[in-house]
């Protein structure tokens, strides 16, 4: 009989490692999850796996951080897991400006180590890169596998490293190491100082009077947002091809940060410039990336992936969850939109 599979994931507690790891358990995997510690425990986006699945042996979590390759090696050597997705990142661009040591840190050197790992320890296994659109920079939309890298934050330089890291050992070793090129997805386990989740979150606060404005840095931006739930699956179907590749996932269609406010009030009939301030200071970026529009259709055609999610869709899943989250359902935000 066939062994289930087991597969590893770093970033378990973010946005796309919970999502990925309901996929991975509804697929029967048995799914480690590496998760640093922190004196607060922030495992708010996978508790319910945790308490479905830890005590049937289907999820086990290691208290491991990304950057600690001797620990991660006896994990491998003890588990030897058929797949390893890394997904842990310091994955906050406007942050990356201000600890570009550590994001290197974090989000290259420990890509590095890992693959290093993989090859010495166990070759078999397969391995995820969780590269990022911000790679292009400013290079001219729309892009693709083939398109120039020009990244213009830490952040984008040290997502560049691990992506020649994972295809160097791809190449040179014979690992079966595959990229995701993934342009923005966002969902309701979005963090709160993403743009999508700051407007959603901050709006459901203005309703409730715990907030009266939403203070954005430049709304001018072009980003192309999917649904993290659509990005997973793409994440997975990459890890089932026979040979390791570098594949964009991207919706095609990209909208200015103004454009999502703008979609995002109007669900409630309000005027966003009431509530709205720009160019604030404090969430401008030394440099920016301008214009992402990913064109996916080398993914559409060879993993047959397509999202499901249009951006409509996704502003009313994130705000609804918001709403929710204090306690109110669309309806009755609606009827206090109007009030105010
Ligand atoms: P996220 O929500 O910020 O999650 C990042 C995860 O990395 C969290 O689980 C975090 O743990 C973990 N982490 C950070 N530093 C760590 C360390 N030193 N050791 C162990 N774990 C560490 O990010 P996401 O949106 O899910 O994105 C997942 C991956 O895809 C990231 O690599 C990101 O750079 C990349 N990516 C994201 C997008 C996007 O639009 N979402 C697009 C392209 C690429 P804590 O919970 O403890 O903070
Ligand atoms: O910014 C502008 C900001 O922080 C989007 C990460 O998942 O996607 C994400 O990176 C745009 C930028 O995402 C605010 O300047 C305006 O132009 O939501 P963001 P990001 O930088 O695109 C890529 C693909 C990743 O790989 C990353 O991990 O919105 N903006 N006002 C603002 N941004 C924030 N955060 N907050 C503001 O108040």
């Amino acid at each position: 009989m066939k062994k289930n599979k087991s597969a590893f994931i770093t970033g378990i507690t973010g946005q796309d490692g919970s999502y990925l790891a309901e996929l991975l358990l509804k697929k029967n995997y048995t799914v480690h999850g590496l998760i640093r510690r922190t004196s607060v425990l922030n495992i708010d986006r996978i508790q319910e796996i945790i308490d479905k699945y830890e005590k049937i042996r289907k999820l086990k979590i290691h208290y491991i951080d990304v950057t600690d390759t001797s620990s991660i090696t006896n994990l491998i050597l003890k588990y030897k897991p058929n797949e390893f997705y890394n997904l842990a990142a310091m994955s906050h661009v406007g942050i990356s400006f201000f600890t570009g040591e550590a994001t290197l840190n974090i989000n290259s050197l420990a890509c590095y180590r890992i693959l290093e790992s993989i090859m010495k320890n166990h070759k078999s296994c397969k391995f995820y890169q969780a590269s990022s659109s911000e790679m292009f920079g400013s290079s001219k939309p729309p892009q693709n596998e083939k398109t120039e890298f020009n990244p213009q934050s830490p952040y984008g330089v040290s997502k560049v490293a691990a992506f020649h890291t994972t295809k160097y050992f791809r190449q040179a070793h014979g690992i079966f190491a595959s990229n995701g090129i993934l342009f923005n997805h966002e969902s309701p386990r979005r963090g709160l100082n993403f743009v999508t989740r700051k407007i959603t979150h901050s709006l459901a606060r203005i309703l409730i009077g715990k907030e009266k404005k939403i203070e954005l840095g430049d709304i001018s931006t072009k980003r192309d947002w999917g649904h993290s739930k659509d990005y997973v699956r793409g994440i997975w179907m990459m890890m089932q091809q026979k040979k390791a590749d570098d594949f964009v996932l991207s919706t095609g269609i990209n909208y200015s940060i103004e454009d999502f406010v703008k979609k995002v009030f109007r669900i409630l009939n309000l005027d966003w410039k009431k509530f709205v301030t720009t160019n604030n200071k404090a969430y401008l970026r030394p440099s920016e990336v301008r214009n992402l529009k990913g064109d996916s259709s080398k993914a559409r055609k060879i993993l047959k992936w397509k999202p499901k999610y249009n951006l409509d869709d996704l502003c009313l899943d994130m705000l609804k969850s918001d709403l929710k989250l204090y306690g109110m359902t669309l309806d009755e935000a609606k009827k206090i939109a109007k009030k105010l």
